[in-house]
């Protein structure tokens, strides 16, 4: 039989905030070419999330990011197929110098300033509760890439620490 289920990919976007400040990149190419967006891509074989989350950061910005934070996850569903899984984030530094790569340039915003109208979409939904500190899942079902049909964000809960296994 012909297979006709793609398996969705895993990204990892990693932000930036410091100083009531967040740093975003304008992405120079690719998908979502023209936003406002994390530095961030795709995950590859072999490789933790984190570890992604590093690379795609110092690939696009040079510099290195200090430790960092999950902050939660976002499912993003194209014209029915659920596509993209996306690991979110955050780190309070970095070492070295922010440059702007072929693909990226780096802009701080005030945390007040989040520039939505030329982000994703769905960004106005969940980057508050990233902003504020606290975890979330969300699942979007966009048409086409450019509009939201439908679409949902949940606060996580803090982690509750699993019972003692050893009674
Ligand atoms: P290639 O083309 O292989 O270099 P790669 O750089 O690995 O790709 P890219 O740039 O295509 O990945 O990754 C897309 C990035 O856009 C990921 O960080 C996830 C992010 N992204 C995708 N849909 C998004 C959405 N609706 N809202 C959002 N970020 C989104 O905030």
């Amino acid at each position: 039989m012909e297979e006709v289920f793609q398996e969705p990919r895993v990204y990892t976007l990693l932000y930036v905030i410091r100083d009531d400040k967040v740093l975003l990149i304008r992405k120079k190419r690719g998908f979502g070419e023209g936003f406002f967006n994390g530095p961030g891509g795709k995950v590859r074989r072999g490789e933790s999330l984190e570890e992604a989350a590093r690379r795609e950061f110092i690939e696009e910005l040079c510099a290195s990011p200090g430790p960092l934070q999950w902050r939660g996850v976002l499912e993003f569903y194209n014209n029915g197929n659920l596509e993209m899984i996306v690991h979110v984030f955050v780190t309070d530094s970095y070492s070295g110098e922010l440059c702007e790569s072929d693909e990226a340039e780096p802009h701080w915003f005030p945390r007040d300033a989040v520039p939505y109208s030329k982000m994703w979409e769905d960004d106005r939904y969940w980057f508050p509760l990233l902003l504020s500190g606290k975890r979330f899942y969300g699942r979007f079902w966009f048409e086409n890439w450019e509009k939201i049909v439908r679409g949902y964000v949940y606060e996580l809960a803090e982690h509750h620490r699993l019972p003692d296994t050893n009674t």
